[in-house]
């Protein structure tokens, strides 16, 4: 008995030939068909922007300003601010450079904390803030609120009962850039297409990742090269509206892979 294997480099009918010989010089061959199939990419898709969140706080001195953020219901960053003598740009808190997943929901809590009353006397007063969102396309959001602590407030010590400034700030992501990045494999040495629909009559596409990096693969493929591919692409919105996203990868022997996401965009 022998036994031997053989991995082909991509999908196509192999004739295989087995030849034995006796040691008189006897011969005997034997040929098979080995039909290999093409096998469609796996795909997976992001869809997410990078943004700075920033907190301003003016107004009454001593004060301090937190921040949270979450994602979806889960605090992802925090951060605080005390109000200090000076221009209140000088002392702005950022957030820097927060992932955010265009398909989930991102809620501030800002919560107020006039917690050093006694150093200057006065506990009451008023703190405007402001959360400022910078994105990568240099565009901003800016959102307003201001707390106000009045002497009442102070006598009866109720002052840390002011309630925090909740907002829900999804609708103000959307219309900026979304950047849409796929990952497709395949474990045949083939070329990938990608094709994306951004669900508002426009498009990218078609890009096309070599799998030997230069040239059209051959058919069949002589070599073993299981392909990865990335393609990133940004798209904006200019409209509210739920839209779905529909990628098309395809490989160089016609197997497609389609999936797709779908997309609320919503704006204040
Ligand atoms: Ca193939
Ligand atoms: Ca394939
Ligand atoms: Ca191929």
């Amino acid at each position: 008995m022998d036994y031997v294997s053989h991995i082909y480099g991509d999908n196509g009918n192999f004739t295989v030939t087995l030849t034995v010989e006796d040691d008189d010089g006897g011969i005997i061959q034997v040929t098979t068909e080995v039909i290999v199939l093409n096998v469609a990419p796996t795909v997976n898709i992001e869809a997410y922007m990078y943004a700075n969140i920033s907190l301003r706080v003016a107004g009454e001195k001593w004060h301090s300003v937190g921040i949270h953020l979450y994602e979806d219901g889960s605090e992802i960053s925090s951060g605080i601010v005390t109000r200090y003598p000076g221009n209140p740009d000088e002392q702005t808190g950022t957030l820097a450079c927060v992932m955010i997943d265009i398909t989930k929901s991102y809620t501030a809590l800002v919560d107020y904390l006039p917690n050093d009353p006694r150093v200057n006397g006065n506990v009451w007063g008023a703190n405007p803030v402001w959360i400022i969102m910078s994105f990568e396309d240099g565009s901003t959001e800016r959102l307003h609120h201001t707390f106000n602590v009045r002497k009442s407030y102070w006598n009866s010590d109720h002052w840390n009962h002011i309630d925090p400034w909740e907002v829900d700030i999804t609708p103000y992501l959307g219309l900026h850039n979304i950047t849409f990045e796929a990952q497709a494999t395949d474990p045949g040495s083939d070329d990938l297409t990608f094709f994306w629909d951004f669900g508002d009559s426009t498009f990218s596409g078609p890009n096309t990742y070599m799998n030997n990096g230069l040239s059209p693969d051959p058919y069949p493929s002589p070599e073993i090269n299981p392909m990865t591919a990335t393609d990133s692409t940004t798209h904006r919105y200019t409209t509210s509206g739920t839209y779905t996203i529909i990628l098309t990868v395809t490989d160089d022997d016609g197997e497609s892979t389609t999936i797709s996401i779908t997309l609320d965009i919503v704006v204040d």
